[in-house]
């Protein structure tokens, strides 16, 4: 087993975890462009967003707007990357919530989401 998101997902390398169902993983990104910083992911294993079936994508958006949530982020990007030409490094779908702080306002963020 080589993809990296897999192996979080089987949790045989660490992460931390934010929300977990049957059919969807969320969980800090590593290397985080802001404070809060999340990925989205279906647990079905695909490489780019055709390659997984609509059932397995159903939980996607709505935790991602629970992310949205959680960290009282008024402004944020969600993100997706499809292949190396559009930057995706790592070969397995997945979705970033990448919230904007402004100067004036720290994000109050209280990691695991609830
Ligand atoms: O983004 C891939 C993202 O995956 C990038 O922001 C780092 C993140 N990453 C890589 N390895 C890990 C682990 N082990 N935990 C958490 N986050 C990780 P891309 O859209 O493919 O360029």
């Amino acid at each position: 087993m080589s993809c990296i998101f897999c192996r979080i997902i089987k949790g045989e390398i660490p992460a931390l975890k934010l929300f977990e169902s049957e059919k969807t993983l969320a969980f800090l990104d590593i290397g985080p462009l802001s404070k809060g910083h999340a990925l989205v992911i279906p647990k079905y294993h695909g490489a780019k967003l055709a390659d997984i079936p609509d059932d397995q994508l159903s939980e996607i958006l709505p935790t991602l707007k629970k992310l949205v949530t959680a960290t009282g982020a008024t402004d944020y990007n969600i993100l997706q990357n499809n292949g190396t030409i559009a930057h995706q490094q790592v070969h397995h779908v997945h979705f970033h919530m990448i919230p904007k702080p402004n100067d004036t306002e720290g994000l109050g963020i209280s990691w695991p989401a609830t």
